[in-house]
């Protein structure tokens, strides 16, 4: 059969048009046919958090210290010896491994570090993540591990304060919350550089996550304050470090979600309160770990 030149080229567009389909099949078929559970451990996988995305604090009697800015929050990589403040409420740490940490059945599956001791805790709640769009970046969904608070009176999703920078260092910073009341990170005069995190250069700004409960501090008598951890769930909530389950996961709603795995973590200071003496309560951070790979 003879073509026409017009035919021939309507011809071999079509055989085009065929070839990219077909490389498209391919390239999605790649992607379906990688492991449900996301980047496998490898032999030169790291038991601990590799990288970090963000350090955000609130402010607190440690920020600007050399355990509360952003070479602070390098530390919890690659270990568990270092030392990060998250500040006071909704100050948080975003933290990432070099492969997925695999939801493992009726196991705990992550550890957080800390420097909580008995009737000092001072309670941040959990973020995972799984790298759903495979881009290596925390740009998917976050899913709030629900701990021993998710029932009790004072647990609050969807919680925001807005701090705003004193006119002096040692100023208590004011700040207002989405419920209508305000308050302030008070200071005191054993930290006296500026509590507001100096690299930020807004006069104020607004960090939003879950309010925990201050059901567990005992401040009645002021020179012997303590906050108890609660039963399970948060980070810098037990003494020997958090084990943390991703199985507990929840959506936006509270609703339960199940995860094969996750590649990033969000821990979050959960508590608004100042502890008298002691300064804000503030989450710490000394390292996260997948505990499949801890020996
Ligand atoms: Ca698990
Ligand atoms: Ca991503
Ligand atoms: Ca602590």
């Amino acid at each position: 059969m003879k073509l026409s030149y017009p035919a021939k080229l309507s011809v071999l567009a079509a055989l085009c048009i065929a070839a990219m389909v077909s490389a498209c099949k391919k390239d999605n078929g790649d992607i379906t046919d990688m492991p449900s559970t996301g980047r496998p451990v490898t032999a030169t996988s790291s038991a601990y958090v590799t990288q970090l995305f963000s350090y955000t604090p609130a402010p607190g009697q440690l920020i600007n210290t050399q355990a509360g800015n952003q070479d602070a929050a390098k530390t919890v990589l690659n270990g568990n010896q270092g030392l990060v403040t998250l500040g006071a409420f909704g100050g948080s740490l975003v933290v990432g491994f070099d492969h997925t940490v695999v939801n493992r059945d009726n196991q705990d599956d992550f550890i957080i570090y800390n420097n909580a001791s008995t009737g000092f805790a001072e309670p941040g709640v959990v973020w995972v993540m799984a790298d759903d769009n495979r881009n290596g970046q925390p740009d998917d969904t976050w899913y709030e591990l629900a701990g021993a608070a998710q029932n009790l009176p004072g647990y609050s999703r969807n919680y925001a304060i807005t701090y705003t920078r004193s006119a002096t260092a040692t100023a208590d910073v004011q700040w207002t919350d989405n419920r209508g009341n305000k308050g302030s990170v008070k200071t005191n005069t054993y930290h006296q550089q500026a509590y507001y995190p100096d690299w930020i250069t807004t006069n104020t700004y607004t960090l939003t996550g879950t309010l925990l409960p201050t059901s567990t501090i005992n401040d009645t008598n002021p020179t012997y304050i303590t906050s108890n951890g609660f039963t399970f769930g948060y980070a810098d909530n037990t003494p020997s470090g958090d084990k943390l389950d991703i199985a507990n996961a929840i959506d936006a709603q509270g609703n339960k979600v199940t995860l094969k795995g996750i590649d990033f973590v969000k821990i979050q200071t959960g508590i608004a309160y100042n502890l008298g003496w002691l300064g804000e309560l503030s989450t710490e951070v000394k390292g996260v770990a997948d505990l499949s790979l801890i020996k």
